[in-house]
């Protein structure tokens, strides 16, 4: 009787642990897929996007300072085209083509500028110095023509110290290489005398500076012919800045006087 009761239960026995056996294994192979599912998914979650992320805003950074410099120079390279033309403008202004001269001051108007738009006025070595000096002035009674005036020059070169002075104009950057002389009218004063030699410098915007000499001065109006030839120490005419009248005192064969001067002109 124990036999036959024994054989049936260890049978049920065999049965069930085979059965549960069967069970836990397909509980742990789902667990273990779900996990890897989960590894994937939490790797590749943060690793595809992290990447992208960190890719895609170095490439715009990039992109960014690039198109900044280029419009930064871009404007550069208009700045020069702007200037350009108003060079052009002014010298085409200022020197006429085919016209025989170009009139820089006839002084007409009793007024600054001259006729090209250029300042003017007398100047001084050394202006502490009151026994050395030149004044300017605009006179009606000696000058060149029926009307207006001409550039009265009171000048004193007479001084213990080393004196020079004289007057200055603006030329306005003139390109005179379509002249071939530089000319005005010059008078010297009987009354207050005068000196028969003094100096005159054209300079140009290379700070070049042409020195000729002018002799022969007289009480009566001279016109002055200088070929620009002779301002040997300028060699680009095509922006003149500055025509300069200089009386000296160890060049003025009088040391005080007075110095008149109209039509300041380029001629061919
Ligand atoms: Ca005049
Ligand atoms: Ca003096």
């Amino acid at each position: 009787m124990k036999k036959n009761i024994f054989i049936p239960l260890a049978a049920l026995l065999v049965i069930a642990l085979t059965i549960a056996v069967s069970v836990w294994k397909l509980t742990k192979k789902e667990e273990t897929v779900a996990v890897k599912k989960q590894v994937i998914t939490t790797v590749r979650k943060p690793f595809s996007p992290a990447k992208k992320s960190a890719i895609s805003p170095i490439k715009k950074k990039v992109v960014v300072p690039r198109r900044v410099e280029s419009r930064k120079v871009e404007p550069r390279r208009v700045e020069p085209r702007k200037v350009e033309p108003l060079a052009v403008m002014a010298t085409t202004s200022l020197a006429a083509t085919g016209a025989e001269e170009l009139l820089v001051a006839d002084f007409d108007s009793g007024e600054k500028p001259n006729n090209i738009g250029g300042n003017f006025g007398a100047w001084d070595k050394d202006p502490a110095d009151f026994s050395q000096g030149c004044a300017e002035s605009f006179d009606s009674k000696n000058r060149r023509g029926s009307k207006g005036f001409a550039m009265k020059l009171d000048y004193d070169v007479d001084s213990r110290n080393p004196a020079y002075n004289g007057f200055w104009m603006f030329l306005q950057n003139l390109d005179a290489t379509g002249y071939n002389n530089v000319a005005f009218w010059i008078k010297g004063d009987s009354d207050e005398g005068y000196t028969t030699v003094f100096k005159v410098e054209l300079k140009n915007a290379a700070r070049q500076v042409g020195r000729y000499y002018v002799t022969n001065v007289t009480c009566d109006w001279q016109e002055v012919v200088i070929p620009l030839k002779s301002f040997k120490g300028i060699t680009d005419f095509s922006n003149l800045t500055e025509l300069v009248m200089v009386f000296e005192d160890r060049i003025a064969s009088n040391k005080k006087g007075s110095i008149y001067i109209d039509d300041i002109r380029f001629t061919r």
